[in-house]
């Protein structure tokens, strides 16, 4: 697991506290983005989907945090120079966008890396997730520990300081249509709808955070249309495996850990499944046999 930030304290605290600050603004511009739309505003500009509207605020309050500088984005094809310091940070900025239309929640994700990306979890330093549910909550692993606060009013209101997955894991959920699953994906799901109930929302920050909440098991496999699954591993697959395990669940892309998994391309996709160890344990079995 990463280690920790090291001499980078001011400039992670400077960067949450910024992400803390935006959260509410990017819920504010989300009920005039529920429908996808490409007509222009009176000025003659489009109006900008939800996901990249979030992206650009992201970026742009990023460019004013000192020691940032790389800011990459799953809305833009290439990483960009944003400053003076050797940490990149990797964003989400509207993860599970799709829920947009029925009013489900999303969040963003965002991981900071130190050096160049593509980087591997090895050179993570912190992540973490702002959840646009019900409640406007930030979730950060640093240093080893996850804590969750309430950002409703854009501070950082710490409600649990040490996010602990319980031990009894009780829901599962996991993405890609039935028929495009793996045998031994399917097999390992027939085990475990016996015992568990099924709870998936199409949006991965809120399908994990069920899952630090109930304990269980996340999953968006490798498909058979799609051997590397469907979630990218700098802006989704490593930081919310370093969350997870930070609060004492196991990651893994069907083989090992995904904080293990080299980065060869900024927008590489992994496999992905978070939970509780017994859970990860029986997937990797099941896996083995495919
Ligand atoms: P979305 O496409 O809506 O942005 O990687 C993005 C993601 O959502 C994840 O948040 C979510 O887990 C997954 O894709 C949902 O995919 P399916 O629609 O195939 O379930």
């Amino acid at each position: 697991m990463p280690t920790g930030a090291g001499d980078h304290e001011a400039v992670l605290d400077d960067l949450f506290e910024t992400l803390a600050g935006l959260a509410p603004e990017i819920r504010a511009s989300l009920p005039g983005r529920r429908v996808k739309s490409d007509e222009t505003n009176p000025s003659g500009e489009t109006r900008l989907e939800a996901d990249a509207y979030a992206d650009e605020l992201i970026e742009d309050a990023l460019r004013e945090v000192d020691g940032i500088g790389t800011y990459a984005s799953e809305e833009q094809a290439e990483p960009i120079d944003i400053g003076d310091g050797e940490l990149s940070v990797a964003c989400d900025p509207l993860d599970g966008s799709s829920n947009i239309k029925p009013n489900s929640p999303m969040g963003t994700i965002v991981a900071v890396y130190e050096g160049d990306l593509p980087g591997d979890g090895d050179s993570l330093v912190p992540a973490a997730f702002v959840l646009f549910g019900p409640i406007l909550t930030m979730s950060v692993a640093r240093d080893g520990r996850l804590y969750e606060a309430n950002v409703n009013d854009g501070e950082i209101d710490v409600i649990d300081d040490d996010v602990t997955l319980p031990e009894e894991p009780t829901v599962y959920g996991m993405g890609g249509r039935v028929p495009d699953w793996t045998e031994g994906f399917a097999a390992f799901i027939d085990e475990v709808e016996q015992e568990y109930k099924l709870r998936y929302g199409g949006a991965m920050v809120a399908d994990v955070n069920q899952v630090l909440t109930y304990g269980g098991i996340f999953s968006y496999p490798a498909l058979q249309s799609s051997p590397n699954g469907k979630l990218r591993l700098q802006f989704e697959g490593i930081p919310m495996a370093y969350i997870t395990e930070c609060a004492g669940g196991v990651s893994s892309d069907g083989g090992q850990s995904i904080l293990e998994v080299e980065a060869t391309g900024l927008h590489q996709r992994v496999p992905v499944h978070l939970g509780n160890e017994q859970l990860i344990d029986r997937v990797e079995t099941h896996l083995a046999g495919d």
